[in-house]
């Protein structure tokens, strides 16, 4: 069967992209030039983005047209994902914990919520997603300031990290991971359902080489996983232009 790839210059490579911090600033919209590279690159490879976040938030950040410009979309590590447009089968979160348990969380997040010492709150506190559920203090609605506050409030006071502890030690017959890969909130999964999820689905492709882009890939980030990962060659990135001048050497762009 001839792939729908073979028209591409190297049809058994794929790249993979995290989004906030790699193709986007944090929260905010793809760069028209981050835009063009990717348009190029796609002649040559096969590509994709594997983010933490859900796919509403991925089209807000890299455009309406998101699930037509890339190859692979996954979302929330890829418990959410689209190959050429159309929707692969995956799992569920709700499925895994299971309704009683599920309940069991929210209760205990919400009374923590309302135990603790916070400048500010908004809204959205909990965001329960297809794959993981994402849990907020000051709450998802807070805007880009309120955001870089607490991240600023949060790096004194450890207020994710203090949330994390008392959730582990609550639900220790659980087998979660909890992720702090953004600004705002942590996110709450299965264990093994980090980035390197997503690569299930691209299993039966052969691809002879995986790159992966990341920009939070030290120990505790949750790009460390796949970067780490013997399938995939990993790169460090700081910054969006960063990502643009790696790949305009590496595939020469
Ligand atoms: O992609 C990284 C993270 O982005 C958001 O984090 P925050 O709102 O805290 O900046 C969230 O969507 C989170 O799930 C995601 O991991």
């Amino acid at each position: 069967m001839i792939s729908e790839f073979a028209y591409k210059e190297r049809p058994d490579t794929l790249v993979l992209f995290d989004v906030d911090g790699t193709l986007t600033p944090a929260r905010l919209t793809i760069s028209d030039e981050v835009k063009f590279v990717l348009q190029a690159l796609r002649e040559k490879v096969v590509i994709g983005f594997v983010g933490g976040s859900d796919l509403s938030k991925q089209v807000e950040q890299l455009g309406a047209t998101v699930l037509a410009d890339f190859d692979y979309c996954f979302s929330e590590n890829g418990l959410t994902a689209y190959r050429l447009g159309t929707e692969l089968a995956s799992q569920s979160f709700i499925d895994w914990i299971g309704e009683e348990e599920y309940n069991r969380f929210v209760v205990f997040v919400l009374k923590y919520l309302s135990s603790i010492e916070l400048p500010k709150r908004r809204g959205t506190f909990l965001e329960f997603r297809n794959g993981m559920v994402n849990i907020s203090p000051i709450g998802r609605n807070a805007s880009v300031q309120e955001r870089n506050e607490f991240e600023a409030y949060d790096k004194e006071h450890q207020v994710r990290a203090k949330f994390v502890q008392a959730l582990k030690k609550e639900f220790s017959h659980l087998d979660l991971t909890y992720s702090i890969g953004g600004q705002i909130s942590f996110d709450v999964f299965p264990t093994g359902w980090d980035k390197t999820y997503c690569l299930r689905h691209v299993e039966s492709e052969n691809f002879k080489e995986i790159h992966f882009f990341g920009d939070k890939t030290f120990e505790g980030g949750n790009d460390w996983e796949i970067y780490n990962d013997p399938r995939t060659i990993g790169h460090s990135v700081r910054s969006p232009e960063d990502t643009v001048r790696i790949l305009r050497e590496l595939f020469d762009l």
